[in-house]
C-alpha cells in the first residue's frame, strides 16, 4: 500500500489540494485509501452530517448552496457531498450544480464535491460515508450530502447521516402519497420548498397531519403550558432555541415541516433552527453516540464485504473456481444454484484448516 502520511499531515494541514486529493483517492477505492483513512479516524467525528434528499428538480442544490452560505456568515465551515443520479460520462448535472453553487464554490470554507451515483465497489452508502470522513478529518463543521430521494441506494445514505431532510415541493403530491413514498422512515426534517408556488401551505398543513396521525399525536410539540386550541400541529420551528434542551424526556423526535423559498432565501434560518434542534435532541438524549455506534458497525461489515468481494472477484484461486462453475452452467450440466453452491463449498475448503 501507499504511504499515506504526508496526505495526512497535509490535510491536518488544511490544504486544499490534499482534501482535494483524498477525497479522489477515496472515492475510487485506490491503493492506500484503507490506510489513509484508518489514519484520519482519529480526526474524524466532530463534523455535523445532514443529509438532503428528495425529487430532482425540488430545490436541493439551492437550499444547500443558501444553507451554506447562512452557516458560513455564522463562522462555520461546510463541506458539500452532491451524488449526481445521471450518467457519470456526460458532467451535465455537475456542471450544473456547480454554477449553481458557485458562489458558495469561490470560499475556501465551503468545498463541494460531486461524485458519480455508479461504479463504487463498495457501494454508494459506503463510499459517501468515506468522503464525508475525508471532510470531517479536515475540519469542516457541517457536510452536506445531497441525494435525490428515489432508490434504495439513496435511501441508504440516510444511515450515514445524523439528519436527513426530505425537501418536497407542492408537486410532489398530496401528505398522504408522501408519507406512503417511503421518505417518511428517514426524514428528520421536512422541507417544502417553492413556497412562493400554489400548493405548498396546503403541503405543509397535510404533512403535519400525516406526522402527527403516524406519531399518534399531533400536538407533541406543544409544551403543556401552551393553548390546547391551537389548529395545527406546533413544528419545532416556532420553538425558540432556548427550549433546546429543556424537553429531553419527551419521547421520540416528530419531524417539524419548515417551508422554505430557496430562491428567494425565505425559510433559511428556520431550517437551520431545526437543524440545531435536531442535534441537540440527538445530544441530549444520547442518540448521536448510538447512532455513531451503528454507524461504526455498519463500517466494519462493509469494509468487510469489500474485501472479501475485491477478493473473491481478482484473486486467482475463487476466479478459477468461478470460470469452471460457469462453463458447468453454459453447458447445462448444473443450474446456477448448483454451480454457486459449488464455488462457495471449494472456497471454504480451500481457506479451512
Ligand atoms: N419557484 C421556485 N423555484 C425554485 C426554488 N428553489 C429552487 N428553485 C428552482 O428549481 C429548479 C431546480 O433547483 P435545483 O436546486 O437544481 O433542484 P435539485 O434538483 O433538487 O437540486 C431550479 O431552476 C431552481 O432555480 C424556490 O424556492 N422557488
Ligand atoms: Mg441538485
Amino acid at each position: 500500500m501507499v504511504a499515506p502520511t504526508p496526505i495526512i499531515e497535509d490535510l491536518k494541514a488544511r490544504k486544499p489540494a490534499a482534501l482535494a486529493r483524498a477525497i479522489s483517492l477515496v472515492e475510487n477505492g485506490s491503493p492506500g485509501s484503507e490506510t489513509l483513512l484508518a489514519g484520519l479516524h482519529p480526526l474524524v467525528g466532530t463534523a455535523r452530517r445532514i443529509g438532503i434528499t428528495g425529487p430532482p428538480g425540488g430545490g436541493k442544490s439551492t437550499l444547500i448552496e443558501r444553507l451554506a452560505s447562512h452557516y458560513r456568515t455564522a463562522g462555520l465551515t461546510v463541506g458539500v457531498i452532491a451524488i449526481d443520479p445521471s450518467s457519470p460520462f456526460t458532467g451535465g448535472a455537475l456542471l450544473g450544480d456547480r454554477i449553481r453553487m458557485e458562489r458558495a464554490a469561490v470560499d475556501p470554507g465551503v468545498f463541494i464535491r460531486s461524485m458519480a451515483s455508479r461504479g463504487s465497489l463498495g457501494g454508494m452508502a459506503t463510499t459517501t460515508g468515506e468522503v464525508a470522513d475525508v471532510m470531517d478529518a479536515y475540519g469542516f463543521d457541517r457536510i452536506l450530502i445531497e441525494t435525490v430521494g428515489v432508490g434504495q441506494s439513496e435511501l441508504d445514505i440516510a444511515s450515514v447521516c445524523d439528519t436527513t431532510v426530505v425537501v418536497l415541493v407542492p408537486e410532489s403530491g398530496d401528505g398522504i402519497q408522501v408519507m406512503k413514498a417511503g421518505l417518511m422512515e428517514i426524514a428528520d426534517i421536512y422541507v417544502v420548498n417553492k413556497a412562493d408556488r400554489p400548493g405548498a401551505d396546503r403541503l405543509r398543513q397535510e404533512l403535519e397531519v400525516a406526522i402527527g396521525l403516524k406519531g399518534g399525536h399531533a400536538f407533541r410539540h406543544v409544551p403543556a403550558h401552551h393553548h390546547p386550541e391551537l389548529q395545527t400541529a406546533k413544528t419545532a420551528r416556532e420553538k425558540t432555541p432556548s427550549d433546546a434542551g429543556t424537553d429531553g424526556s419527551d419521547g421520540p423526535w416528530a419531524p417539524p415541516v419548515i417551508a422554505t423559498a430557496a430562491l428567494r432565501d425565505e425559510g433559511i434560518g428556520e431550517l437551520r433552527g431545526a437543524l440545531d434542534q435536531h442535534a441537540a435532541y440527538l445530544e441530549r438524549g444520547g442518540g448521536l453516540q448510538a447512532r455513531r455506534a451503528r454507524q461504526l458497525a455498519q463500517r466494519t461489515r462493509d469494509v468487510v464485504e469489500r474485501a472479501l468481494r475485491r477478493w473473491l472477484w481478482s484473486d486467482a484461486g475463487p476466479r478459477a473456481a468461478l470460470e469452471t462453475a460457469l462453463a458447468d452452467v453454459a453447458a447445462g450440466r448444473r443450474s446456477p444454484y448448483e454451480a454457486a453452491a459449488g464455488v462457495v463449498e471449494r472456497l471454504r475448503g480451500s481457506n479451512g484448516a
